[in-house]
This record gives C-alpha cells, structure tokens and sequence, in this order.
C-alpha cells in the first residue's frame, strides 16, 4: 500500500483534570480549579476519530501515561502522599493527551536515509509535561518498531522542543518531498517561548533533511504574549496550503517570499487581522483545525465547535468557502473539555505519513475498535474531577484502573510499566 497520511490521536486519560499549569495557556489558565470531565472529555475524543473515520481518513492512537508518574516523583526523591500540591498536579497531569507535541515527525521522502524520522519532544519548559517523554518514546518505539522509520531519543536541555506542533510541512502530496518549516519562538511578552531555534535545528540534523529545503521561522513576540503559545495555534499547513493568521510570524513577507521560491505553488490563505483578531483566532482556535485531504483530494478543516461559534470567525470561513479558496469542506466536532485547557483538534493528533502494514497494527483504528475503547471509558473513566480529588487513594487506585482496563482491551500491556 502506499504511503498515506495517518492521524494518531491521544487518548484522553482519566485523570484528565484543570489545574492551571500552563503559563502563557489562557484557557488553562481562566480554568484552573473548575471540575473536569474526564469520561466525556474522553469521548469527545472518540467521537473526533470517528468523524475522521467517516471522512475516509485514516486513524491511529496513542495511549495515556501511568498518572501519578511515580517514577518522576521518585527522582524527586518524594512520594505522592507526600508532596506539594503543585508536585501532585504536575505527576498527575493527564497532558500527553495532546498528541501533537509528542514527536516531530519528518516523512521517508524528505529524509537522508530514507526512512520516516520521528524524534520525541522533551516539553522541558513547562514542568508537568517534562516528563512525559519516556513513556512517549516507549510507545513510538512499539507502534513504529518496523524499518520504515528512525525514532530518536529527546533534544538535551535546556533547548525546549514542543514536537510537531511547531512543525509544518508542505508538499504537493504526502508521499512526495516536501518543505519543512520549524517555527520557534524567542520571546512571548510575560510567557515562555516553548520551542527553541537550537532544537528545531537539532531536530532537522537528525532527520538529515536538506538544508536547501528546511525553513526555520521565528513566530511573532506577539502571538505568543496573546496565548499563541504553540505555532498551531495561528498556523497550520497541509498540502500546498499554508493557513496561517496575519500575525503569526516575527517576518512573515520573508518568510513567504522564501516559501514561494522553494514551493512556487504554495496557496497561501492569510487571515487579516482586520477581519479575525489574533484575540478571536485564539479563543476559537481557528487555525488549531486539521487540515486534511480528503479522499476525492479536496482539502477539508476539521475544526472545534468555538469556531462555529465566534461570529468574526465564522464569517470568515463561510466568505473563504463561498469563493475559490482551497479550503472546501468545513467539519464541526466538539472536544470542549480539551479546549478548557487549550488542545484542539490539531493538538490531540499527531500526523505520520506511513504504509499502515508498517506500523504495529495495535495502534491503529477502525469504527469497531473505538467502540471497544469508548466502552472501557464509559466503565472505568471517572465522571468529574475537582482538584480536592486529586490526594485521594480511592481516585488514584480508580484511574490506574482504568488505564489498566484500556491496555488490556488494546493487548499492549507491555507498556503497563513503561
Ligand atoms: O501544553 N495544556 C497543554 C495544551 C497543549 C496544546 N497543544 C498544542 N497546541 N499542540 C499545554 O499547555 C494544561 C494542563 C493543566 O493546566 O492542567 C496543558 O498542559
């Protein structure tokens, strides 16, 4: 089969939960301490891949975390009886549901050695996502075990890489060699810029990409101080399409004059900050949409129910559709309970451009597959989460059921202690 474009979603974990660990994340910032659903959050998810499904789309999966991470706290040298409050959160968090800032992945055809490379991302900046990588790698390891890809260890400290959703590539089909961008940040006002130049370059050494074909962008000061804290937050390119807000990018004539002349048929859709402000594109999560090719080779935008809902936003997207802009298909899904903490629909997925017979088929799905997954979360995944919670045995023990109960339904218990 040839290579396709395959979407690994992270499953929503059931300790899912709002605690403001996010500077710079408005959304988890505005909802810390409201009670979290994990159950639905969860199945907001399922019901994501299969909208995807349905779309024709292929879908794959990655897994949640064993939370509280004990091994980190025992690297602490603390237990989670025992320690602070904000440890308890940052051991507990349930993060590594947003997919997108798992790995950065480069496909065989823009590689040296010709193989799909993926290297995960090291999330040092913010505490309660550092240490989410091992068990990252763990589960890449498995799903891409084949001689098809390279899967690479984290970039070292303190150069903070966030993976694919500061990755954008661009080609004028899956399987065919593509422009590589990689949008890091400087300064972001009163917030971190997450992704350092140093790792993105680290990362395209790695991945041997020509250096004749590989961007790197900076993302403007200003996006990132009005809670752009990810590139996937005001851009997202597929294809021959760069969908991108006007503020996105520190030098954006530059960058789009050095992206014309690698890529002469890039179509280029800038929304003007005259018509949707950087303060709309962010709490619609507009540009955190997948963009897709469809099977019939239209390009569809998957997008939250929050664009549909921001008038700015929506009328913007009803004028692109109406006219000849590339984008043609616009799809509605609610993942509500993610966006409460600042993930998208681009945010839980990680794209892989692959033969499906080349990865380990445990983490891949169909219709019948996520009924199975979402009728272990309707059983064990805990209704609602309030921070008091978070100390109590009883939830502890429940949610390692619960995670027990999936890898068993999934036979990837192997990673139970990974
Ligand atoms: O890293 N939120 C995540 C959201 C990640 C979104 N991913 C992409 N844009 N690709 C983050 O800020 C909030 C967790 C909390 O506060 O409980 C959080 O980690």
């Amino acid at each position: 089969m040839p290579r396709v474009e395959i979407n690994f979603d992270g499953i929503i974990g059931p300790s899912h939960n709002y605690a403001g660990l996010s500077p710079g994340n408005l959304a988890a910032t505005r909802n810390r301490g409201t009670v979290s659903q994990p159950r639905a959050a969860a199945l907001q998810g399922i019901a994501k891949m299969r909208a995807n499904l349905a779309l024709g789309l292929p879908q794959g999966i990655l897994l949640p975390h064993a939370r509280p991470d004990h091994r980190w706290l025992d690297r602490l040298a603390t237990r989670y009886a025992d320690a602070a409050p904000h440890l308890q959160a940052q051991a507990l968090s349930a993060s590594a549901m947003w997919a997108a800032n798992a790995a950065t992945v480069s496909p065989a055809p823009d590689t040296a050695d010709g193989r799909c490379n993926l290297t995960v991302a090291n999330l040092v900046t913010m505490p309660h996502r550092s240490h989410e990588w091992p068990e990252t790698l763990a589960q890449l390891r498995l799903a891409f075990a084949s001689d098809a890809f390279r899967v690479h260890g984290p970039v070292p400290a303190p150069f903070g890489d966030e993976g694919a959703a500061n990755h954008m590539r661009l080609a004028p089909a899956h399987d065919a060699p593509g422009v590589e961008i990689f949008v890091y940040g400087v300064s972001g006002g009163p917030f971190p810029a997450r992704q350092h130049r140093e790792a993105s370059e680290a990362v395209a050494r790695r991945h041997g990409l020509d250096p004749a074909r590989t961007l790197f962008v900076q993302q403007s000061e200003e996006a990132i101080a009005a809670g752009a804290f990810h590139n996937d937050v005001v851009a997202v390119a597929n294809g021959r399409v760069l969908f991108a807000h006007e503020q996105a990018f520190a030098e954006r004539s530059k960058f789009y004059t050095d992206l014309r002349r690698l890529m002469p048929e890039v179509e280029i859709v800038e929304v003007p900050a005259a018509q949707v402000s950087l303060a709309d594109a962010i709490s619609s999560y507009l540009f955190n949409a997948q963009l897709v090719t469809l099977p019939g080779g239209e390009t569809g935008l998957i997008l939250p129910t929050e664009a549909r809902d921001t008038p700015a936003v929506w009328t913007w997207l009803q004028g692109h559709v109406a006219g000849n802009g590339p984008i043609r298909h616009l799809e509605v899904v609610d993942v509500r309970q993610s966006m409460a903490n600042g993930g998208g629909p681009a945010c839980l997925r990680l794209r892989v451009v692959a033969d499906p017979a080349d990865i380990d088929p445990r983490f891949l799905v169909d219709a019948a597959k996520l009924d199975r997954i979402a009728a272990v979360i309707e059983a064990h995944w805990p209704q609602s989460v309030a921070l008091d919670d978070i100390a109590d045995p009883a939830f502890l023990a429940r949610i390692a059921a619960a995670r027990t109960a999936l890898l068993e339904t999934l036979e990837t218990v192997e990673l139970l202690d990974s």
